[in-house]
């Protein structure tokens, strides 16, 4: 029977143009044949995949668990929750050896905070003790670093409830009672810690567009920034104590992932113009990134945010700003996108979940975005632009300098797979990932000082509102039984991963063209061998071995 690979690799060389720069499925090809180039990474370069709590677990009423505010907005608001999800509560045992027999060493995950403390202060819960102790012994036994999220957006409903969330002042002390238990609880073993998951979402999707939990909707923007405010005096303040209470003891290192596409201004032969696309280039980092990072490693929020947001942006006490000043031993940074900018006196805004939103937030960052038409895009609608996350890592590089590097906690992409047989052959994603891998090589040959690379995801999972619709995976998840099965992109990672490098084709540039005519051979070649006969070749030690010879 024809494999997949080789039927790929007809595909690709039937197809193959002078700019194509991956060997998607090749796998017959050594890596240091002469048939392409390999972008080797440093020898302790750390790769692993991720995912987050309630996007995985299920099981949301089981083991003693109390609700969260994902758990109420997703019953109520959305199409799809996370109750089953993915079982990894009940199945954790089998993903930690799958990760173990594709050679992932190091695997991000976060703790739901409402697992450890139902009703977010007060009684620890102990089988929610129980479980991610037997998950993060599992992993350790199996020679996977964990690296965990202490908040990946599951705050416990009773905070919600009786605080007001984030908006409440009092949420910074209470996240930090639970940040020390959690240090307190697995920090012997635990040697990674991320306090927060990338804010801006938190904070603009959960109290600005209310397209994520809690759903409140706020026109002037007072809220979002109220939420930030507090979210960064939290991280603050649970770094503060990790660093001087377990630190000595623990060893460990702590950070925070901030969420940053690249924003590049559309070019204009009026010279005014163009700065005033490139102005608003600029508010659109400050106002995603720099919102967060410039306290952090600047000590203050961005100049132009406190310009323009007047006293709806909290302002920080000299105290805040000293602990905030340094907090991040390390800066985690998830990236999937890029987007072309215009100048928009108008403040009009169209969300990637398609909701358009005037004032407020959009209206100080007054900045609008597009996409073009030489870029692909993928199932989220999100620009595959490799060449903007080389623009974003310089950018981060030359603004904050992280005195611990930059890891990247996220990347990857959503590709429509109806059926499983279309799943396992993700040459789109081999694809995505390649370009993306191989950019970020690019920048730190340019003096990017990137450390790691975590791939989103290891699972196919909840992806929050829009519910099990949109499949992220390396591994594919069959949502009626619950299996896993890797797709073409694992055992691609598990070669990536398993020789420290990533494989392009001679000659290989980063243009738009390149990168569509790339993507478009992929997706053709996916759609020509869905229906071919096809054997994925099931993961076993010898396949394994196979995959990293
Ligand atoms: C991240 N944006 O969310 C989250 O950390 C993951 O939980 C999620 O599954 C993944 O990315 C894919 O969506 C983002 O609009 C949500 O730029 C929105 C954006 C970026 C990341």
């Amino acid at each position: 029977m024809q494999s997949a690979i080789s039927t790929v690799k007809h595909l690709a060389n039937s197809l193959a143009a002078p700019h194509s720069f991956i060997d998607a499925h090749d796998d017959h090809i050594p890596l240091n044949s002469g048939n392409g180039r390999e972008l080797k990474f440093p020898p302790d370069f750390v790769w692993g995949t991720a995912t987050a709590s309630y996007q995985v677990e299920g099981g949301c009423d089981a083991g003693g668990r109390g609700l969260s505010i994902w758990d109420t907005f997703s019953r109520e608001r959305c199409v799809d929750n996370g109750d089953v999800a993915c079982g990894h509560f009940f199945k954790y045992e089998e993903d930690v050896k799958l990760m173990q027999q594709l050679g992932f060493k190091n695997y991000r995950l976060s703790i739901s905070w409402s697992r450890i403390q139902p009703t977010g202060r007060g009684p620890i819960n102990a089988e929610g003790v129980a479980f991610y102790n037997d998950l993060i012994n599992c992993l350790l036994a199996h020679g996977v670093e964990p690296l965990i999220t202490l908040y990946h957006w599951d705050l416990p409903q009773a905070l919600e409830d009786e605080l007001g969330g984030w908006q409440n002042r009092e949420i910074a002390p209470t996240f930090c009672d639970y940040a020390r238990l959690c240090f307190e609880l697995f920090g012997d073993r635990v040697k990674n810690w991320l306090t927060f998951n990338e804010p801006w979402c938190v904070c603009l999707l959960g109290y600005g567009t209310g397209e994520h939990a809690p759903g409140i909707t706020c026109d002037d923007g007072s809220k979002v920034y109220m939420a930030a405010h507090n979210v960064l005096r939290a991280h603050a303040a649970a770094v503060d104590i990790y660093r001087r209470e377990y630190k000595a003891q623990q060893g460990g290192v702590i950070g925070i992932t901030l969420n940053c596409n690249w924003n590049e201004p559309v070019p204009d032969k009026d010279p005014a113009a163009a700065q005033r696309n490139a102005d608003a280039a600029h508010r659109i980092l400050m106002w995603s990134l720099g919102w967060f990072a410039d306290p952090i490693w600047r000590g203050e929020y961005p100049p132009e945010m406190r310009q323009r947001c007047g006293d709806r942006l909290p302002a920080f006490t000299d105290e805040e700003k000293a602990l905030l000043k340094g907090s991040s031993d390390f800066l985690g940074l998830n990236h999937y996108f890029s987007d072309f900018v215009k100048d928009s006196t108008k403040g009009e805004f169209v969300s990637h979940w398609g909701i358009t939103s005037k004032g407020g937030y959009f209206g100080d960052m007054a900045a609008t975005t597009e996409g073009h038409h030489t870029w692909s895009q993928t199932d989220m609608g999100w620009n595959v632009v490799p060449w903007g996350f080389k623009e974003l890592l310089l950018w981060c590089q030359e603004r904050y300098n992280p005195p611990g590097g930059i890891y990247i906690t996220e990347n990857g992409c959503a590709v429509p797979e109806p059926t499983k047989e279309s799943s396992v052959k993700d040459c789109f994603r081999v694809a995505y990932l390649t370009s993306y891998i191989a950019a970020m090589h690019e920048a730190m040959e340019a003096g990017a000082d990137v450390r790691g690379y975590f791939a989103w995801s290891f699972l196919d999972n909840f992806e929050w509102s829009l519910g099990y619709s949109k499949r992220f995976g390396i591994v594919h998840v069959d949502y009626d039984t619950l299996a896993r099965t890797p797709k073409a992109s694992a055992h691609w990672f598990a070669r990536v991963t398993a020789h420290n490098a990533v494989h392009i084709r001679d000659g290989a540039k980063f243009t738009d063209a390149a990168t569509r005519h790339c993507v478009a051979k992929a997706v053709a070649a996916a759609a020509a061998i869905a229906a071919a006969p096809f054997a994925m070749p099931s993961i076993s030690a010898a396949a394994s071995t196979r995959l990293a010879a």
